[in-house]
């Protein structure tokens, strides 16, 4: 081992993924601080966390996302390594920046590494490199609307404009012919530029009825890297995931194969290390491209668990001290079953309008196969301020069709009552002849209404 585990790991993060970096820190006998907002003091993370420091008030940017207030927080407590959890903090590499000089470790990939693949178009070309299978698109950023037409014209329609800097699906527009691109190519520009850091947009081929596929990775600080396959991620609505599978039922093996082994090199080559995920779209004809890279844990990353039997957060925190993956991994990853998750969320299951509020009873399924990922508890309340998942449910079986019934089984003894919840909307899923067959793409649920 090139040095020890930590002697105190901070959590910049709040709810589920608080609570389950908590539990692999307890695994690992590595003491914990909390860190929260006034709306989270009454919070599982701040009850079983071995302290906890209040950072602001509840608006995000004066708690969770104030980085002098989590720094000192860290400085008070005599931690040695903060774990951003995802979202929040978990890609600014200005943060991982700060805690390298504060001489804290940030766990997660480099701070160059991590401003790398949040410029889209430059992770792009990256991955291009590396000889990943990317879409036909423009040469980096546009700098005009001739080169625009230009390149559209080149690729054939539709195209789709994206703001480098983007994500989540704002700054993007699709154009249809050549007379649309200057227009759409300002506003996505505006958007892109009102939205974030950079207005700097790019362009690619569109595909129309894509399904979202990504690939974990799991690299240590010694060039080790390991893929541990693939999760389906198509079944989602305006870019908020609604359930997650591995593997894809649709995924040739021989596809998941040479990606896998591209994706190993080029991981390596960037000097990636942690936890991170690849996403890529999938053509009609069962082609994989990329379009980016994820530097952090995910949500959905319990589903890669179930089919490998590695906790990713602990071999984040292994990683992050300098082990290697095969100290943590102990030998080759076997991949088994297939793994479902149900992200349960405070919502009006007819509108998708966030349903806050106090949870006056709840029963949490289990048994086997399942898993629940919560930091939910009676008479708790799920704050109005932040994003609205209330627990992650997750199936495991021998096969789709098991995992599917296991699933079904504990939706029906999940209860939650006082706030509405996506529990009804899952059940559907569940229930779609075209979810059962493995024939959906992004639009699936879009088919609904
Ligand atoms: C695309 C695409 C079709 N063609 N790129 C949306 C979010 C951003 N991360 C990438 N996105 C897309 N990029 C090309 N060339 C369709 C989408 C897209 C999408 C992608 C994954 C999951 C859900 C989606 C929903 C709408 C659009």
């Amino acid at each position: 081992m090139a040095s020890g585990p930590f002697k105190k790991i901070l959590i910049a993060n709040r709810g589920e993924i608080a609570l389950r970096i908590i539990c692999a820190c307890k695994d690992l006998g590595i003491p914990t601080v909390a860190v929260y907002s006034e709306a989270d003091r009454n919070s599982l993370p701040v009850r079983f966390a071995d302290q906890a420091i209040c950072i602001g008030p509840a608006k995000s940017a004066r708690s969770y996302l104030d980085i002098p207030s989590i720094i000192s927080a860290a400085e008070i407590t005599n931690v040695d390594a903060i774990h951003p959890g995802y979202g929040f903090l978990s890609e600014n590499a200005n943060f991982a920046d700060v805690c390298r000089e504060s001489g804290i470790k940030f766990i997660g990939p480099k701070p160059e590494v991590i401003a790398a693949m949040g410029i889209k178009e430059r992770a792009r070309a990256i991955m291009k490199d590396y000889g990943v299978p990317i879409l036909p698109g423009s040469d980096g950023v546009l700098s005009s609307p001739e080169e625009a037409v230009e390149t559209a014209n080149r690729i054939g329609y539709p195209v789709i404009l994206k703001a480098s800097a983007g994500g989540g699906g704002r700054g993007m527009r699709v154009a249809n012919s050549a007379e649309e691109v200057p227009h759409l190519l300002m506003q996505a520009q505006q958007e892109a530029g009102a939205a974030f850091s950079s207005a700097d947009v790019y362009l690619e081929k569109f595909i129309g009825a894509p399904r979202h596929i990504e690939f974990q990775v799991l690299a240590d600080e010694h060039g080790n890297v390991e893929i541990l396959g693939e999760r389906e991620c198509s079944i989602q609505r305006r870019h908020q995931k609604l359930l997650e599978e591995s593997p894809s039922p649709v995924l040739r093996a021989e596809v998941r194969e040479r990606v896998s082994e591209t994706l190993r090199q080029a991981i390596r080559a960037i000097g990636y290390s942690n936890a991170g995920t690849v996403e890529f779209l999938m053509d009609e004809k069962g082609d994989l491209y990329f379009i980016e890279v994820n530097a952090r844990i995910q949500v959905e990353h319990p589903v890669t668990e179930a089919v490998t039997g590695i906790d990713l957060v602990k071999a984040q925190i292994r990683i992050a001290a300098g082990e290697t993956l095969p100290e943590i991994l102990g030998g080759p990853v076997v991949r088994s079953g297939h793994a479902i998750e149900c992200r349960i969320n405070a919502e009006n299951p007819d509108t998708f309008t966030p349903s806050p509020g106090r949870i006056t009873g709840l029963n949490l399924p289990g048994g086997v196969g399942i898993r629940v990922d919560t930091h939910a508890f009676q008479d708790g309340v799920i704050p109005p301020y932040y994003d609205s998942l209330v627990a992650k449910l997750i199936a495991h079986g021998k096969d789709r069709s098991e995992a599917i019934a296991r699933m079904k089984r504990a939706l029906d003894l999940f209860v939650v009552e006082g706030i509405h919840t996506s529990i009804p909307l899952h059940k559907r899923i569940l229930n779609d002849p075209d979810f059962v067959e493995g024939n959906f793409d992004t639009n699936f649920i879009k088919r609904w209404f």
